[in-house]
């Protein structure tokens, strides 16, 4: 059984790191199935490469980083003969955006999808007490069946080119952690948790999947290690007295231990921290613990210079200290889901994540954000390989992004696709399925929703009745009447919400896109765009807007920071619309938020 915990040590598992300098090499003719590569890469074509991290931006040549293909990374890894009898697992967090594992010659795995993590058994081919070749043929080439989607272009002499169907860079390799994970036999796969409340306790409703029938513990500590609740069984009800939920930006872990008991021997033990609060629309509001909330925070990405999108824990950390700093309480995961321990860290410091998979790209332009405000169409779902092998592979990464993060308290609503063509009737089965599949895997039946383009108004869309919660990305005043014809974009900005308004939809509404380019350090008095000063005019008119609809919930300005993208005319060496630079040091509007988010209460516009 393929399991999605995180790995970790335990008095029965253990780790071994594989990070550091793998081999690394280019297959631009894709020659290395047929030559063996699997039991050992070309000497002489081969050069060191740091893991985790994207490969593009260690390069001083363009072919290299603009590489687009197969490449390949090996390494080795010692296994201990102690270890006989246990089960041996190749854990990779995640292979952009596609993988084939072999081990010591032989094929063991393969994985679709960039962003989230696999494990590869290797029992049947490892070598006890010896060092075992670890070889990976990876491939970043984008089509309209990949998440996220977009094409590759061919040149004359056979080069590829990867031409995206979304604005940023298409970052690749082994972009996250990659670890041996050894678990007992007998051994815990899954577990999950639905909080509900009564008074002042909690019950958790449980459900643990094992490869096993040993008998089932679950103890439950606080964070002073205190047990406050046991159970057994592999399902049942957890009642905590007098609990301390997880609030927002005020989070409180418990520890629930999972033991797999032989008599009196444990066969398995699992460990999780586990924030305890429910999450639930009514009406216009988002209720955590039955309280409303409005979010105020960040599209982001993982994206920072020479690591492109690697891994990096300081820059996470960097992240979320300027977060608080700013007052913000929530981000989205745009535009793929993010590193295990970024949510780990929001659980920590009790930020709201909208969790998106990605499913970018379902609008065939780059620049769709502008396109669509033209009201381009492209019928991206009537597309028949959209409609079969684009839904499977999305299907699976959603299935796998619920897997992985469905027990994070700071996961408050799955978003299913950024920007995806919602005009033509060919879109509506596809969502259905897709919104319908979310419902049916999450436990804790979390709010789903999606991030809306320019041109998915009230009259154009076809889909807004799926999400639980809007999720509107809005440009009125940059990629739609910007600059002196701000005052219009205001009215047309207005026309719209207007018209969500009559609709009477009775959901929340949330901005989850909203920003204009900004070049740190050119002011100019009056504005002009890209100016520090016209950043902040911009921003002054979207609180105007947001303040007079209640049913707006929460705001989310894109971006955090300044992010690489694909070159082009409408990007200065990537995308400025950061509040911080991509060195992740404010800029002037920094501050204008950090006023606003400091006296906007938890509960604003709330009617509770
Ligand atoms: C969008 C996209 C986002 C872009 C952004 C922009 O609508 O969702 O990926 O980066 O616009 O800055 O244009």
């Amino acid at each position: 059984m393929n399991s999605m915990l995180y790995p970790k040590t335990s008095r029965t598992r253990r780790i071994v790191d594989m990070n550091g300098l793998w081999k690394f090499c280019f297959d631009p003719e894709s020659e290395g199935l047929k030559n063996n590569w699997k039991n050992g890469l070309d000497p002489k074509r081969t050069m060191e490469m740091p893991v985790p991290a994207s490969f593009n931006d260690f390069f001083t040549d363009k072919d290299s980083r603009e590489y687009t293909g197969d490449f390949w990374y090996e390494t080795s890894v010692f296994v201990p003969g102690e270890w006989e009898g246990k089960n041996i697992g190749l854990r990779f967090d995640c292979a952009t955006h596609r993988a084939v594992v072999f081990v010591n010659g032989e094929k063991i795995a393969t994985h679709e999808g960039g962003f989230l993590p696999f494990t590869a058994r290797i029992n049947k081919v490892v070598k006890w007490n010896e060092p075992n070749r670890v070889v990976v043929c990876l491939n970043n080439e984008l089509s309209y069946t990949t998440l996220p989607a977009g094409s590759t272009k061919v040149f004359s002499d056979g080069t590829k080119m990867s031409k995206p169907f979304f604005d940023f860079y298409n970052y690749a390799g082994l972009q996250r952690p990659v670890r041996l994970v050894v678990t007992p036999k007998d051994e815990i796969v899954d577990f999950s948790v639905k909080h509900s409340l009564e008074g002042s306790d909690s019950i958790t409703e449980y459900k643990v999947t094992a490869d096993s029938d040993k008998e089932i513990l679950i103890q439950v500590y606080d964070e002073n290690r205190k047990l406050v609740a046991t159970a057994s069984g592999d399902k049942g009800v957890i009642r905590i007295s007098n609990v301390r939920l997880w609030e927002v930006r005020d989070a409180y872990l418990y520890t629930f231990r999972i033991l797999l008991m032989d008599q009196e021997m444990i066969a398995d033990e699992y460990e999780e921290e586990i924030g305890i609060r429910t999450i639930e629309v009514k009406d216009t509001d988002i209720l955590i613990n039955n309280k409303p909330v409005y979010l105020k925070g960040f599209g982001k990405h993982e994206d920072s210079e020479i690591n492109g999108r690697g891994f990096n824990l300081a820059v996470v950390k960097r992240d979320f200290e300027l977060m608080k700093w700013i007052g913000a309480n929530s981000f989205r995961t745009s535009h793929y889901p993010y590193a295990e321990e970024i949510i780990q860290m929001a659980d920590r410091e009790g930020f709201l994540v909208i969790d998106e998979v990605a499913a970018v790209g379902f609008f065939e332009s780059l620049m769709n954000f502008m396109e669509a405000s033209t009201g381009k169409q492209t019928a991206f779902f009537s597309r028949e390989i959209v409609q079969t092998e684009t839904k499977a592979n999305h299907k699976a990464a959603l299935s796998e992004l619920i897997a992985r993060d469905k027990n994070h308290a700071c996961v408050i609503a799955w978003s299913l696709m950024n920007e995806p063509e919602t005009t033509s009737k060919s879109a509506v089965p596809y969502f259905k399925e897709i919104f319908d599949l979310a419902r049916e895997l999450d436990p804790q039946k979390r709010p789903r929703t999606f991030a809306m383009v320019m041109n998915s108004t009230p009259n154009a869309c076809k889909c807004y009745s799926f999400p639980d919660i809007l999720s509107l990305n809005r440009y009125y005043g940059w990629y739609n009447r910007g600059g002196y014809e701000m005052m219009e974009a205001k009215e047309a900005f207005i026309r719209e919400m207007d018209q969500w308004q009559e609709l009477g939809l009775n959901k929340p509404f949330l901005f989850t896109e909203f920003g204009a380019d900004t070049m740190a350090g050119i002011h100019k008095l009056p504005s002009v765009m890209w100016s520090e000063e016209y950043q902040e005019e911009y921003l002054r008119m979207q609180f105007e807007v947001f303040d007079s609809y209640d049913f707006v919930k929460g705001e989310q300005v894109w971006n955090f920071a300044d992010f690489q993208t694909t070159e082009g005319i409408m990007r200065v060496n990537g995308n400025k619309k950061g509040i911080f630079t991509r060195n992740r040091q404010p800029k002037a509007v920094a501050y204008v938020f950090k006023k606003r988010w400091e006296n906007l209460p938890l509960n604003y516009k709330s009617i509770l």
